[in-house]
């Protein structure tokens, strides 16, 4: 029997994985920046959370996690392959990423991305309570909006797109492209990580739609669809208090230990993934050891490479080119026992993140393109010691906030090379300068900031006029 909710999050995953172990599935908790950022408000509103558990197969039935009810949504093995892997992270994720990967388009992937779309609104539309608050998140589900609507004209309904929103030229490629606008129009308020995400799409909506907008509120047959920027952050107060550990100091100690004790460690942590950049700052460090510039094993990089979407084509073929890139990086610089790259393709724990970021002189973020990029933010948070640098891609929407990074334009591998050396070469006072800077700014700007914020417009009664 469902208990209708006054606040429902509807996102792609459930804030738990399914398992498939030997005693048979059993519910894992999955401690991502989202689950972090909304568990404690759908908690606070005794509210619900509509999802998938990550395993193909038949929908679970609703069960209750730390006081949030679940709705688990089902999906079989050829919606995984054609709405999931398919029309979300083969067609939709290139694309609104600057197309640095080319976009792949398949008629069957649209019609699986409609169809999974409905049964996401049909599950939202069965839990949420007359009137309640209902916040659909990201790419996978930018047709619910409008179907919820249909559905249940009663609800407020709010969308926050986590990855960018691109330019019109570039989102008119798109085969669906005025089902997924008039499918995100569908809600009240539509939140973007950055202001020119933003302004793409009200732009988008005169373009393609005809429609009018004042400012960033676009009229939709008489209603006010607002948008705007809502730049999603962390709790830094989780990494500041791992890095205090002593736990994790004598970690990070350790860990610098046994790469040889360099002088300087960069380091990378990403999903393996091509909008990442890991190829061209592995590029630039090679040739800055080409040229004698940096040496081993005064310098070494560890690059972090989390397992991601691995049966996607793209993603296969990333892999095999960064581990030959690797392979010829320490095939060349290397010295026995001392490799010039650490290459890890594994999940790590925070604590072991945290000693990471702690033993870490440098941290080297440069996405082509990215919606936010929590690891800049996590960095800056567990340097409690002041120390270490980061260098990050202007093409990050972090770069908005870290201005006291060093920010580099990725596409030009001697301004990446150039924001390395600067951040390798900073003095301990201006390193610390910049680092409280953005510790500050990061504590006023916290994830809980950022839901409440969302929350506050969607609900104010503005939304509706
Ligand atoms: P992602 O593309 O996944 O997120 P990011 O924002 O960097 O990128 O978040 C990655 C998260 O995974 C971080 O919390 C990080 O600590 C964790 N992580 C990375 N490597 C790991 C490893 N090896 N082991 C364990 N944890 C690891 C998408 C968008 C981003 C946007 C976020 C949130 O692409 O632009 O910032 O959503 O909106």
């Amino acid at each position: 029997m469902t208990k209708r909710s006054d606040f429902v999050v509807v996102a792609n995953r459930l804030p738990v994985d399914e398992e498939a172990t030997v005693e048979g599935r059993r519910w894992r908790a999955s401690p991502g920046g989202l689950v972090t950022a909304l568990c404690p408000v759908a908690r606070a509103h005794r509210g619900a959370w509509v999802g998938w558990g990550g395993a193909a197969g038949p929908a679970p039935d609703p069960f209750d996690h730390d006081g949030i009810q679940l709705y688990p949504v089902g999906l079989s093995s050829a919606d995984v392959e054609c709405f999931y892997e398919g029309q979300s992270n083969s067609t939709i994720w290139p694309l609104y990423h600057d197309a640095v990967e080319p976009p792949a388009f398949d008629r069957t992937w649209g019609d699986a991305y409609r169809t999974v779309n409905a049964r996401f609104a049909d599950a939202a539309a069965g839990v949420a309570a007359r009137g309640a608050t209902v916040w659909i998140h990201d790419y996978q589900l930018q047709l619910v909006p409008a179907m919820l609507r249909a559905r249940r004209p009663d609800l407020r309904i709010g969308f926050f797109l986590h990855i960018p929103f691109p330019p019109i030229e570039l989102f008119m490629q798109m085969p669906l492209r005025a089902e997924i606008l008039r499918g995100l129009l569908g809600a009240d308020l539509v939140g973007f990580q950055q202001k020119l995400a933003a302004q793409n799409f009200v732009r988008l909506a005169r373009h393609l739609l005809g429609l009018r907008y004042r400012g960033t509120t676009i009229d939709v047959d008489g209603r006010g669809v607002r948008a705007g920027a809502f730049p999603i952050s962390i709790d830094p107060k989780e990494m500041e208090q791992l890095a205090a550990t002593e736990e994790i100091k004598a970690r990070a100690r350790q860990i610098r230990t046994e790469l040889g004790n360099p002088k300087t460690l960069i380091l990378g942590v990403d999903r393996l993934d091509y909008t990442k950049g890991i190829e061209l700052r592995l590029g630039a460090f090679r040739e800055l050891l080409e040229d004698g510039t940096l040496t081993v094993p005064e310098t070494t990089l560890v690059q972090v490479a989390t397992p991601s979407r691995e049966r996607v084509e793209h993603y296969d073929m990333l892999r095999t080119r960064v581990e030959r890139e690797v392979g010829r990086i320490n095939g060349d610089f290397s010295r026995v026992g001392i490799p010039a790259v650490h290459y890890l393709h594994q999940s790590y724990s925070r604590p072991e993140l945290a000693a990471l970021y702690c033993a870490a002189d440098v941290m080297m973020v440069t996405p082509l393109r990215d919606g936010m990029n929590l690891v800049a933010k996590e960095y800056i948070a567990a340097r409690i010691d002041q120390g270490g640098a980061l260098v990050l891609s202007e093409f990050a929407g972090a770069a908005n906030e870290l201005r006291h990074a060093f920010l580099c334009n990725p596409h030009d591998p001697d301004a990446v090379k150039e924001a390395l050396l600067r951040a390798i070469g900073v003095g301990r006072a201006d390193g610390r300068r910049r680092m409280q800077i953005m510790q500050r700014y990061l504590r006023a700007h916290d994830v809980d900031r950022w839901a409440r914020s969302f929350l506050e417009i969607l609900q104010a009664p503005e939304a509706h006029e």
